[in-house]
């Protein structure tokens, strides 16, 4: 299903509601890198979002090191950011 690019202001609005998160990739994606005590609590981490991500059909890309959890979302049927990955951001933020 084709899902609308953020505006320019739209993206400026979920980097102020989601600041923890960086754009990267020219604007197209935003990254977040979380730090937890072990592997143990990171990969519990993982879980929770793989279990988000597959629920909203929206997965994120992402890579993990020992205690540390690093995620990008995009929308690769938009080209760049969509409602989906602030959703998912805010979703993520929760957890
Ligand atoms: N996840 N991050 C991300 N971006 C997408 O565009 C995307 C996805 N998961 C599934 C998905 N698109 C659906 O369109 C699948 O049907 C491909």
């Amino acid at each position: 299903m084709a899902v609308a690019r953020l505006t320019d202001s739209e993206r400026e609005e979920l980097l102020r509601r989601h600041p923890e998160w960086s754009l990267v990739r020219d604007g197209d994606a935003i990254q977040r890198t979380f730090r937890f005590a072990d592997f143990n609590e990171a990969f519990g981490f993982m879980t929770r979002v793989a279990l988000l991500a597959d629920k909203a059909d929206h997965h994120p890309e992402w890579s993990n090191v020992y205690n540390r959890v690093e995620i990008v979302l995009t929308t690769h049927d938009a080209g760049g950011l969509s409602r989906r990955d602030a959703e998912m951001a805010k979703a993520i933020d929760a957890l």
